[in-house]
């Protein structure tokens, strides 16, 4: 704040002038304070009232704005609008860690929150992501279990690691992403050396109709670091907001962090006899079987305004889909397109979309109205349709739904049909037989090993040790020997 930008006379939230910053009204300096000291009154209320309840999961975060820019034609598979040749887009990111609450430290080991909102011409695109390419369940049903068993013991409030082990053994499906999630990619150095992935499949359709299932991968362009547990612990004790200040601090100093988008496209015929399912959310498909295709860069270059604002009260939807962009049989992504904009009616208010980070830079002609803080008129001419005052109708020619599809069967309850090579094990044995190196199989037999020895009851302990020995075999021994001396 220099001399030039010091602000005039404070005033109350009217915009009156107050008589002072630091005394109440009283009669006399010993008298009782006066009921009408409207602006003591304003400050104390508003103090009270100063929080939105937090997000359930991805309550602590860090936000950008930024643009995207197309690098590459990929107009083949898909119209939609953000991604054809020479677009630039605005858009906003939101990086997060997933069980802790608004006050923990950035370098907890978790995964991290990957939103992105794209300003498109034809509305909103969220792409709400992980940095890990998989999830640790593969039906909705069981997220919010999940979810339970990372947090906080009902009887005594604390993390329990005996929690999650207990949900992750009896979960094999799970075995993939806690592979990730115990590896180098769970606890990122800051948010800028990571990189996102849409997790889920997706649906592109390209201007003739086509239809691609794909995937999203975006590259940090900054190199992928990451913290060694040590290195994590103690900086969750030096500086809880890490993650948080990099991604300010270098942005501020005009060291613009930046990303390379690009996609996995599966034929939509392919999907059907693939050698495992391509919607399961545990599963990546191999890059031999589908490369990575370039799309665009996003740039992170100018930092929120106001913290509160623009990032506490973002508010991120995987049902933002813009045309050329749809879902897919993954039975999470279909949940979360509920869940979402759930979340935000009850957490900010069921007029959201009209604030600043969540206002789309496309014109909005959509008949709802009323509700608590709406400010934005509606421009629809009648507060009805259809109506004869000119109010917009549906284009269904243009925008009609994608096709989606073909299925057929009675209701079920229950796991998708299998495929050849379906498994819970093989994807993870995999990464840490063929991805890892040797030092990066230590650290996970370390970071394994260091988290069962805290607090994991013997029966959940055995469990684990067979859990790993499914994933790998000699992995799964070198837990045994680093947790039962055995
Ligand atoms: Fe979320 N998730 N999620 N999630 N998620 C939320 O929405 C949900 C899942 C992710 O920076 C919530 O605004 C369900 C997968 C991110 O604001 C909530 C299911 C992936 C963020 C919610 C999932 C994510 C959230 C809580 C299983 C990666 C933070 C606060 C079907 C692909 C976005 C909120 C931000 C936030 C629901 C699983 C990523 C409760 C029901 C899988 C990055 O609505």
């Amino acid at each position: 704040m220099t001399e030039s930008t010091r602000y005039p006379y404070t005033t109350n939230n009217a915009g009156v002038p107050v008589g002072s910053d630091e005394h109440s009204l009283t009669v006399g300096d010993t008298g009782p304070i006066l009921l009408h000291d409207h602006y003591l009154i304003e400050k104390m209320a508003q103090f009270n009232r100063e929080r939105v309840p937090e997000r359930v999961v991805h309550a602590k975060g860090s936000g950008a704005y930024g643009v995207f820019t197309v690098t590459s034609d990929v107009s083949q598979f898909t119209s939609a609008d953000l991604f054809q040749p020479g677009r630039t887009t605005e858009m906003l990111a939101r990086f997060s860690t997933v069980a802790g609450e608004q006050g923990s430290p950035d370098t907890w080991r978790d995964p991290r929150g990957f939103a992105l909102k794209f300003y498109t011409e034809v509305g909103n695109y969220d792409l709400v992501g992980n940095n890990t390419p998989v999830f640790f369940v593969r039906d909705p049903m069981k997220f919010q279990d999940f979810i339970r068993s990372q947090k906080r013991r009902p009887d005594s409030g604390v993390r329990d690691h005996d929690m999650q082990w207990d949900f992750w053994t009896l979960s094999p499906e799970s075995a993939h992403m806690v592979t990730w999630l115990m590896g180098d990619r769970g606890i990122p150095r800051t948010y800028r050396h990571m990189n996102g992935y849409g997790s889920h499949t997706y649906m592109w359709t390209n201007a003739g109709g086509e239809r691609f299932w794909i995937k999203y991968h975006i590259k940090t362009d900054q190199g992928m670091e990451f913290l060694t547990q040590s290195e994590a612990d103690a900086l969750a004790g030096e500086d809880g907001d890490a993650h948080r200040r990099d991604l300010f601090d270098s942005i501020a100093r005009g060291d613009a962090p930046s990303w390379t988008m690009y996609v996995q496209v599966m034929p939509f015929d392919d999907a059907a006899d693939y050698r495992f399912n391509p919607f399961d959310l545990t599963k990546v498909w191999p890059h031999g079987d589908y490369p990575l295709i370039e799309v665009g860069r996003m740039t992170l270059n100018r930092n929120p305004e106001d913290f509160f604002v623009h990032i506490e009260q973002s508010a991120f939807e995987p049902s933002n889909l813009v045309p050329g962009i749809s879902v897919s049989p993954d039975k999470m992504l279909l949940g979360r397109i509920f869940s979402y904009a759930d979340t935000h009616r009850y957490r900010i208010g069921p007029n959201y979309a009209q604030l600043p980070p969540n206002r789309p830079h496309a014109p909005v002609h959509s008949y709802a109205k009323d509700g608590p803080m709406r400010y934005e008129p509606g421009r629809v001419g009648a507060v009805y349709a259809p109506n004869s005052y000119g109010g917009p109708a549906a284009d269904t020619t243009r925008f009609g739904d994608p096709a989606g599809w073909h299925t057929a069967g009675e209701m079920v309850r229950e796991a998708y049909r299998l495929h050849r090579e379906d498994d819970d094990w093989g994807q993870a044995g995999t990464m840490v037989r063929s991805v890892l190196d040797d030092a990066a199989r230590d650290r996970l037999v370390s970071n394994i090993s260091g988290h069962l020895k805290d607090g994991v009851s013997r029966p959940v302990l055995q469990r684990a040790v067979q859990y790993w020995r499914n994933v790998d075999k000699n992995l799964g021994d070198r837990v045994n020997k680093q947790v039962n001396g055995g």
